[in-house]
């Protein structure tokens, strides 16, 4: 692994220096975990390393393989198997994915190229009722980092434009199957989504 010319440490205490490739990002994350020591702290560090971290064509055309006949495609780019998941998703046009959850403390996405809709949703609070209830739509621009997790809701997401798109997400920790929703209409009524990889570090798995 390689850190910039700067050194992890400048990367990390840089609110603005730019984090060249997902290499150099891997080490920062690493050093996030060994010197953050509260997840408020934590969670800003990641943010903020999403926010400055640019991703090569080079390391595209390794990391973002797409399945045409999969809604979306992921693709592991690194995990330390503890800490953190770093992943690439393709998003076919039209396509997306299940309402679903996020059994960890966070959730973090980058649009890479094209842009995404995230669709958020909460369980109604009313007690007679078993539905999740739609309260945000945002249309996600190649560039930007959005964060969810539990406490906000839960959440769908797909391609919103005419071209493929392409995201880098971050779970920490890492997490080996979540809720899945068909339905809106009833809450009560999930399955268990298992986490599977298309590729892992590049490599195809079939
Ligand atoms: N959580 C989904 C997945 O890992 C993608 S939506 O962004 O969190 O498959
Ligand atoms: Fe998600």
């Amino acid at each position: 692994m390689s850190a910039s010319p700067r050194g992890v440490e400048a990367e990390l205490d840089s609110g603005s220096a730019p984090i060249a490739g997902l290499d150099t990002l891997s080490t920062v994350i690493d050093s996030i975990f060994k010197t953050s020591d509260n997840w408020i702290d934590r969670r800003a560090a990641i943010h903020s390393a999403l926010n400055r971290t640019v991703v090569t064509p080079s390391e595209l055309s390794t990391f973002a393989l797409f399945d045409p006949r999969l809604p979306y495609t992921r693709n592991l780019v690194a995990t330390d198997n503890t800490h953190y998941t770093l992943l690439i998703l393709c998003w076919n046009v039209d396509k997306e994915s299940p309402i679903h959850d996020h059994p960890c403390d966070g959730c973090f996405i980058k649009a890479l190229q094209g842009k995404i809709r995230e669709s958020r949703y909460v369980k109604d609070a009313s007690p007679e009722s078993d539905q999740l209830v739609l309260f945000q739509e945002t249309i996600v621009h190649s560039g930007a980092v959005t964060y969810m997790d539990d406490f906000v809701g839960y959440h769908k997401v797909g391609c919103a434009g005419t071209e493929p798109a392409i995201t880098l997400h971050l779970y920490t920790p890492p997490y080996h199957s979540c809720k899945v929703w068909a339905s809106p209409e009833r809450f009560s009524s999930w399955s268990e989504g298992k986490v599977t990889f298309y590729s892992k570090h590049g490599q195809p798995m079939n």
